[in-house]
């Protein structure tokens, strides 16, 4: 037969008017015996406080943020239990939680009758915790909306929810989890002005966050003693400056790096999609990094292995301004092998490029300048150029990446190697 039960704090040691910091149930539920109805806080622990019965909520007498100490009344409770086995005019008997102790932190009370979290990196009681950890949930990596951060059963479920909506090989997919990044209202420290990012900046900015992310870059750096090729390339510029046509350092490099893929066929290459085997690849298609007022842009100059100097630094002049104009099309920018990215016309003395997947290597070019090279025991004034060549590490070993920088170098430091 049903009866009316009054559930009271129990034994909690010393501690008196203790806050509430969770109430898990409500007027109407249906509760098990041992199931969470509360959590409160001690300055040293939280403690869970489970029902004594199983029954309905009748009159709940307790809300977030009230004071309780031992034998408070927390709620009424119409018990299905028969009454010679919990009477309810006996308050002791009524409130005598079974323990689990969920951390190696001493419990609270005197008697081993609460369950004690000790908070741990994630402020959130044991039944949050047990719920988490049920789930499989690692709670350090939950953000917790409660009261001083607190994790609560809401921020659980939210934490899987995303996990789950999260596309597979996505971040969490990859078994990367990081911490959600702040949200900051800069307004508050000073005046600001929102713009909204391109269409190609979204683009490229995905790519590259993915890229960064999920290949293991490393960077090899030289530098090429460009000194002879800048006199030949400013004759040649000289005489094609009529035809309007500008011949830079990149026309030069573009040819260098074909020389190099072709001594190197692993760097001219990508790994399937399983990853299980590398593709390599018999074509020459470089894409040149273009910097535009929208963002980034990579079109790809085909065959350069079959094509001189100044016609690639013709079509370089065209395709840059095509970018700039935004005249690009999809074909325009496939199929790439290898890309280079030149800061030259800028300045910088080095950079660390992020790879343009599926590619496994890009080149990183920066500004050239005068510097005292030591040959045959003098000092000489030679043109230096800083290579920067970042690879995938899966593909790539660094002594590969060496030789392949140090074999760029000596093609640009001595270009009659590019007729070899
Ligand atoms: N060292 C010294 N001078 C260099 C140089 C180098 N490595 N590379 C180019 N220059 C010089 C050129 O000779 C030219 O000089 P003049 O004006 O005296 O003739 C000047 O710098 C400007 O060159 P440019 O930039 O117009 O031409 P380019 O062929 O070197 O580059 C392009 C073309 C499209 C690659 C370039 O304009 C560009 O957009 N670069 C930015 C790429 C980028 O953003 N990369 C970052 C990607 S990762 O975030």
């Amino acid at each position: 037969m049903a009866e009316i039960k009054q559930v009271l704090v129990p034994d909690i040691g010393d501690y008196k008017g203790v806050s509430v910091i969770e109430v898990m149930v409500k007027v109407g539920d249906t509760i098990n015996e041992e199931d969470t109805l509360l959590t409160l806080e001690t300055d040293k622990a939280a403690m869970d406080v489970p029902s004594p019965f199983a029954g309905v909520v009748k009159e709940l007498h307790v809300e977030i943020g009230d004071k309780v100490s031992q034998g408070s009344l927390i709620l009424v409770l119409e018990s299905s239990d028969s009454p010679a086995a919990q009477p309810a005019a006996a308050p002791a008997a009524i409130a005598t939680p079974v323990p689990a102790v969920q951390a190696a932190q001493p419990a609270a009370a005197p008697a081993p009758t609460l369950s004690v979290s000790s908070g741990g990196q994630a402020h959130a009681s044991p039944a949050i915790r047990r719920f988490a950890r049920e789930l499989g949930v690692d709670i350090a990596l939950v953000k917790g909306s409660g009261e001083k951060g607190r994790v609560t059963k809401d921020d659980v479920q939210l934490f899987i929810k995303t996990a789950l909506a999260q596309p597979r090989g996505a971040a969490g997919g990859n078994g990367l989890q990081v911490l959600d990044m702040p949200v900051f209202d800069f307004a508050k420290f000073g005046a600001i002005e929102t713009k909204p990012l391109s269409r190609i900046q979204k683009i490229s900015g995905a790519n590259l966050h993915r890229n960064w992310v999920t290949i293991p870059h490393v960077t090899q750096f030289d530098e090429a003693d460009i000194t002879d090729m800048e006199a030949f390339r400013k004759q040649l510029g000289a005489e094609y400056a009529k035809q309007n046509i500008k011949i830079t350092p990149l026309a030069f490099m573009l040819k260098a790096v074909v020389a190099a893929l072709q001594k190197f066929p692993k760097f001219n290459a990508s790994l399937d999609a399983g990853g299980e085997n590398l593709v390599l690849k018999q074509y020459f298609h470089i894409g040149v990094a273009v910097d535009t007022p929208d963002g980034l842009m990579v079109p790809v100059l085909r065959d350069v292995d079959k094509k001189g100097i100044v016609q690639l630094a013709t079509e370089l002049g065209e395709i840059s301004a095509r970018a700039r104009d935004k005249k690009i099309t999809a074909s325009d920018i496939q199929g790439d092998c290898f890309t280079i990215s030149s800061l030259g016309g800028i300045g910088g003395t080095a950079f660390t490029p992020i790879i343009n997947a599926p590619e496994v290597a890009i080149l990183g070019v920066s500004r050239s300048s005068m510097k005292p090279v030591y040959q045959d025991g003098v000092f000489v004034p030679r043109l230096m150029l800083p290579l920067s060549v970042s690879y995938d590490h899966r593909v790539i070993d660094g002594a590969a990446a060496a030789r392949f920088t140090v074999y760029l170098a000596q093609v640009l430091s001595d270009i009659r190697r590019l007729a070899l």
